[in-house]
């Protein structure tokens, strides 16, 4: 039997034909059947350049209905789809294209300009534009002929690849199998209760698990109705938030929410479920929203490599600071550093084990064997602890890594780069909280210099040219020296504690 996810979208796309699937801020909609029509015609656009089976593009747009479409023509071809974030720069690309190399690329109109350079090292390479409204591409697939065949796939063929952050400084490509998105898809909609008669407000970015998987298989399995946003902003959700039945967004589209004095009971009236995940929702949102709305929102858990791993009850007790239950089908359990399987109540490394888990590292055999025990679970990385009844509570991670914004961010990505700097000796980049995303990148620096210190400004002017903008710190400072263990490995808890209340002072 054919295992390709696709199959059971086209199914529903037969059977909701005359649903609206999208409908755009705009107010221009799409039925299923126009959905199905598009990605017909650029499953011919692809095949007619030769791709097949297990080839491989890289797509850096902006999130537009015709960007949906082509990721919905590479399910259907069999073509691994690989999305990236459109603030990443063309140092970052760089390492992308090597690392993948793809057979075609498709960029925004902005990204075309900012890469010209880059892309002149790859000239066999096909690039396309792909941007929002009409352009020469869109207009080349509006004429072409559906191809309707779906191809015969197994199931742990690979579907997309999405890049993680990595521990030493260098993303890695988690390999997503057809597998994964159908189980994750059918757990999703099964724990969350989705139905025909959904309609769901997007406003998430969808080179990213959260909005191109999670938002969109729920609706696309149910014959639902998506409200679709270019990106986030409170006051036009505000204004679609009456029309909608379910909102899922990363607890910084919640506080934003919250800050606007016309968020209230009303504005939700229709509304039966806010989704939160991508990273931690403190209490005080919890609860200030649950004042505010009488909602009480689901927080979720899950990771690139994993899909969706825990949720709260759709019906039942959700309890601020916990993720809930692991969904249908998936196993999770806590162990300690060695491995040994921890009991409840106690806090270990989160692993799981199930149909969602990736399977593996692209190019990456062994960072893939060292993340996986001999019994098929994936260590996380995340420290946890699961109650007696199986419920997961999470403290962060075992890695630096922090999270602004629903953006995953390595702390060392950015020390090897202010290591460069000739004024700096050495850097301790961490997380420090912040009100509005959560988490919000301070860099620690130490000079080689007694004056006239290199400015925030030069710093950043540097860094930006190798990293996205949502990497770089927002706040810089300098000390005498960084404090370290009997070991000499810096003491990042310290800086943390010292600075935990960095971005409170300032208001
Ligand atoms: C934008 N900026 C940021 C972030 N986003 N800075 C830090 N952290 C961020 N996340 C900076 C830009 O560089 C820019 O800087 C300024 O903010 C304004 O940019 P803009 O794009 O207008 O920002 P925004 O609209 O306010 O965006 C913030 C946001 C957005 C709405 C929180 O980042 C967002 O939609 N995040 C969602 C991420 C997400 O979907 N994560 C899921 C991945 P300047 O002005 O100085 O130039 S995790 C996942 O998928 C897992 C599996 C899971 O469990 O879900």
């Amino acid at each position: 039997m054919n295992q390709n996810f696709y199959r059971i979208l086209d199914d529903n796309f037969d059977k909701y034909s005359d649903n609206i699937l999208i409908e755009e801020e705009s107010g221009e909609k799409w039925k299923y059947n126009d959905i199905k029509k598009l990605t017909a015609q650029f499953s011919t656009f692809l095949r007619n350049l030769g791709l097949k089976k297990g080839s491989r593009i890289i797509v850096q747009a902006e999130k537009s209905v015709h960007s949906v479409a082509l990721y919905l023509s590479c399910l259907k071809t069999g073509i691994i789809y690989i999305p990236l974030n459109t603030a990443y720069t063309s140092n970052e690309m760089s390492y992308f294209i090597n690392n993948i190399e793809p057979q075609l690329i498709f960029l925004s109109i902005n990204k075309i300009e900012e890469h010209k350079d880059l892309l002149l090292d790859f000239p066999k390479i096909k690039t396309f534009i792909l941007d929002i409204g009409n352009t020469e591409l869109t207009d080349e697939i509006s004429e072409l002929k559906e191809d309707n065949n779906i191809e015969e796939l197994d199931e742990n063929d690979i579907a997309s690849i999405i890049f993680t952050s990595g521990t030493t400084g260098r993303s890695k490509g988690a390999m997503i199998t057809h597998k994964n998105l159908e189980s994750n898809g059918n757990a999703l909609v099964s724990i969350w209760g989705f139905n025909e008669s959904d309609i769901l407000l997007h406003a998430l970015p969808i080179f990213h698990v959260h909005g191109l998987f999670v938002a969109l298989h729920t609706i696309l399995l149910t014959g639902a109705k998506i409200i679709f946003f270019q990106k986030f902003s409170p006051n036009a959700l505000i204004r679609r938030l009456p029309d909608a039945t379910v909102m899922m967004g990363v607890p910084t589209y919640y506080r934003r929410l919250l800050s606007k004095d016309n968020f209230n009971k009303s504005t939700c009236k229709n509304i039966r479920l806010f989704i939160s995940g991508s990273a931690p929702l403190t209490d005080n949102v919890f609860l200030e929203f649950k004042k505010r709305t009488d909602h009480n929102i689901l927080e979720r858990y899950g990771m690139s490599e994993t899909g969706m791993i825990t949720s709260n009850p759709l019906n039942g007790d959700r309890i601020a600071g916990t993720v809930g239950f692991a969904l249908p089908n998936i196993d999770i359990r806590v162990s300690d550093e060695t491995g040994e399987i921890l009991t409840a109540d106690s806090r270990g490394v989160v692993e799981v084990r199930g149909p969602n888990v990736f399977s593996g590292y692209w190019r990456s055999e062994e960072k893939t064997k060292k993340e996986f025990r001999l019994d098929g679970f994936f260590i996380t990385g995340d420290i946890g602890k699961l109650d007696y009844e199986g419920r997961l509570t999470l403290f962060g991670r075992s890695t630096d890594m922090l999270i602004s914004g629903g953006y995953n961010i390595y702390p060392k990505e950015i020390e090897l780069i202010l290591d460069e700097i000739e004024d700096i000796q050495e850097s301790a980049v961490i997380g420090c909280p912040h009100d509005d995303l959560g988490e919000a990148v301070v860099a620690i620096l130490i000079s080689n210099k007694a004056k006239d210190i290199i400015s925030d400004d030069s710093i950043e002017e540097i860094l930006l040219k190798s990293i996205a903008k949502f990497k770089c710190p927002a706040r810089y400072i300098w000390l005498d020296e960084l404090p370290r263990n009997a070991m000499g490995k810096v003491q990042k808890k310290v800086l943390k504690e010292k600075y935990n209340k960095i971005f409170k002072e300032i208001k």
